[in-house]
């Protein structure tokens, strides 16, 4: 099993790792870039504990010299021993951090923009997203009492025609066809109706072209194991991350009506947006290679979590994010 993870996370990351190419300027903004390409997946610093631990502090906790060492060889230091991973390694079930194939220079800048971080020096801190226990509210309480009700409806039906049964009855086939006649074109003009009613009030039409037209909002959403990155510009690719600014707190306004532009950057992801009572309010996959638009108007003010509803491996239900509408 410890072994699985490795091999995909290697994988994966290996491939991260080729993509990344850092020529920013100071070792600190260096470390900032390399940061965010390659270590936000599973870090945040002052977020909360993803696939690893919250890191903020850690320059104060640990030596520079062992920090090094756990960014450029994470394996070896666990295949020696070392104490403290080997408490770490138990504490964040088993996944092991993957080596990045990171050289002395640029483990060296990752930890002089982590001590920029924690002196206070640098941008603000994400805030920490809380979640507490999601509790079946108002919504979801009235679909499952829907719910019920059709089933009950449903069986009712099968147990009257199961009971009309039980005796032999004679039974005319011309009135039997007749009848199926009449239902049949009866549910055909029912369904014709239907999509005619609701047909012009798809929103696919305003989205072909770049008709923008009615949005107020547009926010790039691009996932990855295990992270969704926010930005008001597109994030195609790895490089793109820690190029184009991210939005750590996306806040929007009451009412407006908001376009996710949302892709993957490795496999298929689910980006599932809920309401502030946790009901789910819209959702499309985050696909590699794609962009699917998503339009939304937010109505209620709140904060909306958003979760991954695509398995994505192993650290997926630590795939959250959340956005502010106030
Ligand atoms: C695939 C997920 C993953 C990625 C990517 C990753 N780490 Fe880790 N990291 C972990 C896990 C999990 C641990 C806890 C130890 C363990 O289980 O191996 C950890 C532990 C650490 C620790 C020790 C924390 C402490 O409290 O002492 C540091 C420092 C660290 N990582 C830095 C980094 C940096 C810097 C990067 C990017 C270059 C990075 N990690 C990329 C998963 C990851
Ligand atoms: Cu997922």
């Amino acid at each position: 099993m410890l072994t699985r993870h490795l091999n995909w996370f290697v994988c994966i990351l290996a491939a991260q790792a080729l993509a990344t190419t850092a020529s920013a300027q100071t070792p600190a903004e260096q470390g900032r870039v390399l940061f965010e390409q390659l270590c936000t997946a599973c870090h945040s610093v002052g977020g909360g504990d993803r696939v690893g631990p919250d890191l903020a502090g850690v320059t104060q906790r640990r030596e520079v010299a062992w920090l090094k060492r756990m960014i450029r060889e994470p394996d070896a230091l666990i295949a020696e021993g070392d104490p403290v991973v080997t408490a770490l390694v138990e504490r964040y079930g088993g996944i092991i951090m993957p080596k990045l194939g990171l050289d002395e220079a640029k483990a060296e800048a990752i930890v002089s923009h982590l001590s920029a971080l924690d002196a206070g020096a640098a941008a603000p801190r994400p805030r920490a997203v809380v979640y507490g226990t999601p509790e079946l509210m108002q919504p979801q309480a009235r679909i499952w009492q829907m719910f019920l009700l059709i089933s009950a409806v449903i069986v009712l039906v099968f147990a009257v025609v199961a009971f009309s049964t039980r005796s032999p009855r004679e039974v005319s086939s011309e009135r039997a066809y007749g009848l199926r006649r009449v239902l049949f074109l009866a549910t055909l003009v029912a369904a014709i109706g239907v999509l005619a009613a609701t047909f012009p009030k798809t929103p696919y039409a305003a989205h072909s072209g770049a008709a923008t037209a009615g949005v107020d909002r547009i926010v790039y959403v691009a996932a990855r194991q295990f992270e969704f990155i926010w930005s008001d510009e597109p994030i195609a690719s790895v490089e793109d991350v820690g190029r184009v600014p991210r939005l750590d707190q996306v806040m929007v306004d009451a009412g407006a009506t908001v376009e996710f532009r949302v892709t993957s950057l490795d496999v298929n992801h689910g980006f599932g947006l809920y309401g502030p009572q946790r009901q789910i309010v819209a959702q499309t996959q985050a696909m590699p290679g794609y962009i699917n638009r998503l339009r939304v108007r937010l109505d209620t003010p709140g904060e909306y979590p958003v979760f991954c509803l695509e398995y994505c491996a192993a650290g997926h239900h630590r795939m959250r994010s959340s956005l502010d509408v106030r």
